[in-house]
């Protein structure tokens, strides 16, 4: 792999539409040399799923065999709480286990947004000269969260490229936490003293997502207080008093320090989370959900792309007409929608 391939930090594309006008590509090729860890074809390839390109299908069959190993760790938090240095943390503690690593890093903003972004990317340049990492900036695309679409796919690029764990930085914004449980493996939910986030974490329904709670910025006050509220609020039920199931530990961290940051711990667990999910059956029933959440959102998405033919065609069109004109209703139309499909 070398330097300049594996600062895959490509900047999102501005444009929300695919093709970028080059010539097709070679994808047996590109996935074989992947695997033997060539950062540009790991890069291509993603950019290859990401603008949904006519190779997409090509791509997903030719990386379908070499799947299904990498652990997926996603990250979720309020901006700030510290998950970009939390991520750059991470790798670093896995790259000292040399393991290889792979970093999603999505945000749901606005890639004209500039700040925040910015300063992720630039963060996350800790690792560029690195040949076992591989960073990726996925962009959003404008719809909620980003992620049905486009990060599963990059995610399985990655997998297929022989990443031993593949890090999901996103938002924790209404959906995207949600989506991003059903990716990973274990889900982190990054909270930090004084920004209000126990009751935030409540309100969002972050203590269904949590199998590891990181009370980052412990360095500084009040961090004691947000674990004992986060202890409180896990005393209050949900899922996680029910017997044999896991209780989200809760770990203190300060993620910008160089040493003894508690990213030791946060492994440890992870760890022990694996092992939870392997003994309980949670593993398979996680990986076959997200799955079919795969699958569902190609169908929809598939099916909505006939639609738009049909809305073409005219069909739509005549179908809502008799709607408005009382001849039909919405349901016996819809139906009828279906069946010229
Ligand atoms: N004091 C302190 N600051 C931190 C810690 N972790 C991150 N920060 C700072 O918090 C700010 C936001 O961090 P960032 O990782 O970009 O947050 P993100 O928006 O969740 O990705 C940056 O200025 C970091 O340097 C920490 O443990 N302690
Ligand atoms: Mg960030």
């Amino acid at each position: 792999m070398s330097p300049e391939g594996t600062a895959v930090q490509t900047p999102a594309p501005a444009a929300p539409t695919g093709r970028r006008g080059r010539r097709a590509a070679d994808v047996p090729a590109l996935v074989e040399r992947a695997r033997e860890g060539d950062a540009r074809s790991v890069a291509r390839l993603i950019s290859l799923v990401e603008d949904a390109s006519p190779a997409l299908r090509e791509v997903a069959a030719a990386l379908a065999p070499h799947t299904g190993r990498a652990q997926v760790l996603g990250l979720t938090g309020s901006p700030g709480v510290g998950k970009s240095t939390t991520t750059t943390a991470l790798v670093r503690a896995l790259r000292a286990r040399e393991l290889r690593v792979g970093v999603l890093a999505v945000d749901p903003s606005s890639p004209f947004s500039g700040g925040a972004l910015l300063g992720d990317r630039v963060r996350m340049q800790d690792h560029a000269g690195d040949s076992g990492v591989y960073i990726r900036s996925m962009a959003s695309r404008g719809h909620l969260g980003g992620l049905s679409w486009a990060t599963p796919q990059a995610l399985r690029v990655l997998d297929a490229a022989g990443c031993d764990v593949v890090l999901i930085e996103t938002v924790g914004v209404g959906q995207s936490e949600l989506e991003i449980a059903s990716l990973a493996d274990t889900t982190l939910v990054l909270v930090a003293p004084g920004m209000g986030d126990g009751i935030q974490a409540a309100k969002a329904g972050i203590l269904e997502v949590a199998d590891v709670f990181v009370v980052n910025k412990a360095d500084r006050d009040g961090a004691d207080t947000t674990v004992r509220d986060l202890r409180y609020m896990l005393s209050l039920g949900g899922r996680h008093s029910e017997a044999g199931h896991w209780r989200p530990p809760i770990v203190k961290t300060v993620a910008s320090r160089d040493a003894d940051n508690g990213m030791e711990q946060v492994l440890g667990k992870i760890e022990e989370h694996r092992a939870w999910l392997e003994s309980s059956g949670e593993a398979h029933r996680r990986r076959t959900e997200r799955a079919a959440r795969e699958i569902e959102a190609i169908a929809l998405a598939s099916l909505r792309e006939r639609m738009g033919d049909v809305h073409g065609s005219a069909a739509l069109g005549t179908l809502a007409d008799r709607v408005v004109a009382g001849e039909s209703d919405p349901f016996t139309a819809a139906d009828e929608l279906l069946e010229q499909l």
